[in-house]
């Protein structure tokens, strides 16, 4: 029986030697440590034995049995510790790699050109605000001295949503909201930025939708040539002091005199293209003094005040700055033109 009981354990010892994974191992344990792997039997057989034999053989098969369980113990832990050598040596990164650029998304050009526009009027002293783009015929043309029927109002062809309520056509409803929202009447100089609506037909440099940016500043002794001043001002910092710019008489039923301003045309220097419509110059804003009738709409005593108001695209700035040949670009999101204009 000694010479069975050391037999096993040599072959038991064998085929842990051998075993390579931790099933394989667990293999090995059951076959001979287990309740009916060989050394068990040989157990079972002691009674068998002469009572002299029997502690000495007894002694032997838990020795045997230990050796065997130890023998399966640091194995298990070698093969552990060889498969998480393995796993950290496949999941090793290597840093010095060069990294893969992540794509990141930018302003669209048109939020760049009406943040740069506020920017520079708010150096100039002047608030930004906001109104709303659904807005009421009162604000959209009646406070603005166009009474329904005005003939004017065929100006601007508007999307009606109800009689009352329609898109806002431009953005100087906000003119006649901000001068009344004044409990106290006092000097106002802002700006706003917005998208209006208009029943335009789309072509190179007309949207159905776009954007305007309005001004106004009133207060005590504001003239023309302080609009004049700050549209110049305006201008030059936009576009550079090479570009021309000229103010045309011009009519809006809120303001009295109008002028449109002109810049000469960037993309064909003033030669004549479609952009410019062949004329070498391409109108980027309306403006004028305002009319009495409305700052007197508005609460402000127009022999105590007066006023200049302003009312530009924002599209049509930036297609003369960058040479943008379409205003549909700004809108179709292409991204082959987009990309052209993220600052890094
Ligand atoms: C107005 O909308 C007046 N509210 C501007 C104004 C404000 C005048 C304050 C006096 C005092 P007008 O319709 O001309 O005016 O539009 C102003 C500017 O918006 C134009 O000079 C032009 O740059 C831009 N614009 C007008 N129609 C379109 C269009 N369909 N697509 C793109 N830009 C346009």
């Amino acid at each position: 029986m000694k010479e069975q009981l050391h037999a096993l354990e040599k072959e038991a010892l064998q085929k842990v030697g051998d075993a390579t994974s931790l099933k394989e191992l667990q293999d090995v344990r059951v076959a001979y440590l287990g309740k009916k792997g060989p050394i068990t039997e040989v157990l079972r057989g002691m009674g068998k034995l002469s009572k002299e034999e029997r502690p000495i053989i007894g002694e032997l098969a838990n020795k045997v049995r230990g050796n065997i369980a130890d023998a399966i113990d640091s194995k298990k832990a070698s093969i552990e510790a060889a498969e998480l050598e393995k796993q950290l040596e496949e999941e090793t990164i290597d840093v010095t790699l060069p990294g893969r650029p992540v794509p990141t998304g930018g302003p669209h050009l048109l939020t760049s050109i009406v943040e740069e526009i506020e920017d520079l009027f708010i150096g100039m002293g002047f608030e930004v605000r906001e109104g709303p783009e659904v807005e009421t015929d009162y604000y959209n043309f009646e406070a603005l001295n166009l009474p329904k029927g005005h003939p004017a109002r065929d100006m601007q062809d508007s999307f009606y949503i109800t009689e009352e309520i329609l898109m806002r056509t431009h953005t100087s409803p906000v003119q006649a909201r901000t001068m009344n929202a004044m409990e106290d009447k006092r000097p106002v100089k802002m700006i706003c930025p917005g998208k209006v609506y208009r029943r335009d037909t789309d072509d190179a440099t007309h949207s159905h939708q776009f954007t305007q940016i309005e001004g106004l500043y009133v207060d005590k002794n504001v003239r023309m040539s302080d609009l004049k001043g700050v549209l110049d001002r305006f201008a030059k910092q936009m576009f550079g002091q090479e570009r021309e710019i000229r103010l045309r008489p011009s009519f809006f039923p809120f303001t009295e005199p109008s002028v449109e301003m002109d810049i000469s045309c960037k993309v064909c220097n003033g030669e004549g293209c479609s952009v410019c419509k062949q004329t070498g110059w391409i109108e980027i804003l309306g403006a004028g003094m305002v009319h009495p009738r409305v700052l007197e709409m508005a609460g402000y005593d127009p022999k105590v005040y007066s006023g200049f108001a302003f009312g530009m695209g924002p599209e049509r700035i930036a297609m003369l700055k960058y040479g943008v040949d379409d205003i549909r670009h700004f809108y179709t999101n292409d991204i082959r033109f987009l990309k052209q204009y993220h600052q890094a």
